[in-house]
């Protein structure tokens, strides 16, 4: 496989900051009091980013309740996400979905789902129909560690390996399940090992390094396209902050164990390896994230200028 080259790179570290900046900025405007809760994904971030630099705007993905930063590697426009989680007309869903259902179908981000292990079924269904219609089009799940003992999981991964679906089903490992930690609900030291359950691939990465999670998804997803998935990817990584907003996140984790994750910060990593691969410099770096704080600040200002939606509207779009 050639090297991943400077473009890609920089619209890695791009996704990877916006996803940052986004995350921090959710918490700042929550705690002033928007309605819903944020399970923000900060540490996590070069999952999304490396998984998403192969992936075509045609692929599918599905995500979680921790699922912003998926969207946004996949190209979701932050204005419309910030507008959803202020509850505004302009918002993705129009106001009514909130920071856990995010979708843009435009883009083939086919949402979030706030159960746990949903989104694996769901990626199975949409794997089936992409090979029906001979497309090499895939799909991509993100979820999280904890959707790894939901009878979803099983169902989803089960059917997507007998029926050779494409599908990539992407794990991000962040250690817990809320506030449980993973040595605590599995014998499994690495959590990939489930992949042989079904005679398929499973491959554990280091998810703080986004470079090592990019090679392994292009590769992943190539496989998928010729019809050789699915694929089982674990990337092992750790969210720094609390399972939501209002969790701490210090009751059931040790200090210590925080500050060591806090050390591997993703963004500052990446940035590291640009900068001595001389693939950027420090000044370019900033510069990209100067433009990120911006096009939030914009976000933010469409969001609280945008309308709210009617009382009448509360029963459009709806299933009964
Ligand atoms: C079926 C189901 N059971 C329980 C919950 C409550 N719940 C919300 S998030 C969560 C933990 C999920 O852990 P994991 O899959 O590792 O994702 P993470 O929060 O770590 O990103 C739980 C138990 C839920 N939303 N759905
Ligand atoms: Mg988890």
């Amino acid at each position: 496989m050639p090297e991943i080259d400077a473009a890609k790179l920089k619209e890695i570290y791009t996704n990877m900051v916006k996803i940052r900046f986004f995350e921090e900025r959710a918490i700042t405007e929550h705690r002033k009091g928007l309605p819903g809760f944020v399970h923000s994904s900060i540490g996590q971030e070069a999952v999304p980013a490396g998984v998403c630099a192969f992936l075509r705007e045609d692929d599918y993905t599905i995500t979680t309740h921790r699922g912003h930063g998926d969207i946004i590697a996949k190209g979701a426009q932050l204005d419309r996400m910030m507008a959803e989680l202020f509850a505004k007309k302009t918002g993705y869903c129009k106001g009514k979905g909130g920071s856990m259902h995010i979708a843009d179908v435009s883009r083939n981000i086919l949402g979030a789902t706030g159960i746990v292990g949903d989104g694996l079924p769901i990626a199975a269904g949409v794997g089936a129909a992409l090979k029906m219609q001979k497309l090499d089009t895939i799909m991509v799940a993100f979820f999280g560690d904890g959707s790894t003992n939901s009878g979803a999981f099983h169902e989803g991964i089960g059917l997507a390996a007998a029926w050779s679906l494409p599908v990539l089903f992407v794990c991000q490992n962040n250690q817990y399940q809320q506030s449980t930690p993973t040595r605590d609900y599995t014998r499994l030291t690495d959590i990939a090992d489930r992949a042989k359950g079904y005679g398929i691939p499973g491959i554990s990465v280091d998810g703080n390094d986004a470079i090592a999670v990019a090679e392994v998804a292009r590769e992943a997803i190539e496989k998928c396209r010729k019809g050789e998935g699915p694929i089982f990817i674990v990337a092992n990584t750790y969210r720094t902050v609390g399972h939501h907003m209002g969790d701490p996140g210090t009751s059931y984790r040790p200090k210590e164990e925080i500050e060591e994750w806090k050390k591997k910060d993703p963004i500052k990593r990446l940035r590291q390896q640009m900068v001595q691969n001389k693939t950027a410099t420090d000044a370019e770096l900033d510069e990209i994230e100067q433009n990120v704080l911006r096009e939030l600040d914009e976000a933010v200002k469409f969001a609280q200028e945008s309308p709210e939606p009617t009382p009448e509207e509360a029963l459009e779009d709806i299933y009964a």
